[in-house]
């Protein structure tokens, strides 16, 4: 197999060059954020950490942690290191409560980005003579226009389909010869059965590699869309608070994990109890710290996923770290057909609808390959002898609530006041069936 590298000297830098990439890059990061944001100079402080105190990778474990939090308490610009007027663009995503989290990017940060993304589609096999299918969705997510931006610079042809539609991107990928479908999984599964229906022989089309993430898949999952749309998967993993898509991305050496484009993305793996950083092989959750990011740099940001970091050599020649499929998450996020949901979000429409009690629960499942999500929740006693009308439009107003604010839509169930069953410890908010 012949390796195609889009930045061949520094994918396959020996460590010791690579280190001291990071480490110098790490060492202006450091000063410019505790010069620039008030926030991070606050904790440094009082962490009694300065930027001086930076003189090893590893004393990277002295800086403090930032989390989802952080960036709801600074909403919705308040951790950009630049005036707005160097701002180009923003987006968004979930955050714990009402509020999503923002992230902003100068036009260098776009750049950037758009390499990395370049090289992750190159690392996953893909050349500029491909015909690329975006059917990540287009908005405030990454995916899309992330993806884009990638597909544009590596001079493939980008196919801006966004999600949605099945059938008719099904008749794209036949008119226009896709080679290289991105979507979720659950949406590549979905497009798959479509095909099926339409009574579509994979094999007739052009299809070749898929790179599929931003949510967890399993290796029998692979196996499914592998055979159903008779093209190489692969895994691409990314976030908004650290960029978006491409944070990291599977060679076609699919056993070990994905590489992190390291010069630009700092791995570690703590504890998530302790914090403490952990040995490379150990499993635990995942933090970044960005490098070369001006508008919204990250500091040892906790995503809450669970991962392994292996640095040994990969077959593909890369040096760059690889981190194992996400196998988890610390916390109680779920994601719904690609959008990324907390329970305390719904809670949250459900605390501000009169009619309704503070007893709910999320039953997630999946119809064929696609998310569903129901949330049954108790209604007052007053409000359940009502008339049926009236307890319609209260399910279709929960519902169009929940779709205001999360994005998603869901199904709701009203049922009768003290039927949700009472924990006796932590409330058993979800109920999630799927398997994947
Ligand atoms: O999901 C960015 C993205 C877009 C990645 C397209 C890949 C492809 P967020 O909406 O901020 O960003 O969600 C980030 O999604 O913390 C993980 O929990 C999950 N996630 C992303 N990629 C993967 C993956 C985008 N390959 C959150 N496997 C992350 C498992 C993933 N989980």
């Amino acid at each position: 197999m012949t390796v195609a590298y889009w930045e061949e000297e520094i994918e396959t830098l020996p460590r010791v060059g690579l280190e001291s990439v990071q480490l110098s890059r790490l060492k202006n990061l450091v000063a410019r954020v505790y010069k620039t944001v008030k926030p991070y100079r606050v904790k440094m402080d009082a962490a009694g950490v300065k930027p001086e105190d930076i003189k090893t990778l590893a004393d990277l474990a002295k800086l403090p942690f930032t989390v989802k939090e952080d960036l709801r308490d600074n909403y919705p610009f308040g951790l950009f290191t630049v005036p707005l007027d160097e701002v180009v663009r923003v987006h968004a995503s979930s955050g714990t409560t009402g509020k999503p989290t923002v992230v902003g990017y100068t036009a260098k940060d776009i750049k950037t980005w758009s390499n990395v993304m370049a090289r992750a589609l190159c690392c996953a096999g893909a050349t500029k003579n491909d015909m690329v299918h975006n059917a990540y969705g287009y908005g405030l997510f990454t995916g899309g226009l992330g993806a884009h931006y990638g597909i544009e610079r590596l001079g493939a042809t980008a196919i801006p389909v966004s999600g949605g539609n099945s059938k008719r991107q099904i008749t794209i990928m036949k008119d226009f010869g896709s080679t290289v479908l991105l979507s979720t999984p659950s949406y590549a599964l979905n497009l798959a059965d479509s095909m099926d229906a339409m009574g579509i022989d994979p094999k007739s089309l052009s299809l070749r590699i898929g790179i599929f993430g931003a949510e967890p898949w399993s290796e029998n999952m692979r196996d499914e869309v592998e055979r159903k749309l008779n093209l190489k998967a692969t895994d691409i993993y990314g976030l908004s608070e650290v960029m978006g898509p491409g944070v990291a991305q599977e060679c076609l050496h699919t056993e070990r994990g994905m590489h992190i484009s390291e010069d630009h993305f700092l791995p570690e793996i703590i504890d998530p109890d302790t914090g403490e950083v952990l040995p490379p092989g150990e499993k635990g959750e995942l933090v970044f710290t960005t490098l070369t990011k001006e508008a919204f740099p990250i500091i040892r940001y906790r995503t809450k996923d669970i991962s392994r970091l292996f640095y040994e050599p990969c077959a593909c020649g890369r040096t760059l770290v690889r981190m194992e499929k996400i196998t988890g998450r610390t916390d109680d996020m779920l994601i719904i057909r690609g959008v990324n949901v907390f329970p305390s979000q719904v809670e949250h429409v459900l605390m501000g609808v009169d009619g309704v009690e503070p007893h709910y629960q999320i039953v997630v499942d999946r119809d064929g390959n696609l998310d569903t999500m129901e949330v049954q929740v108790e209604v007052s006693e007053g409000f359940f002898s009502d008339e049926i009308r009236k307890l319609e439009n209260l399910n279709k107003y929960i519902q169009m609530e929940i779709k205001d604010l999360l994005g998603v839509t869901c199904k709701v169930k009203l049922v009768e006041p003290k039927t949700i069953q009472r924990s006796e410890g932590k409330a058993q908010r979800v109920i999630d069936n799927r398997r994947i």
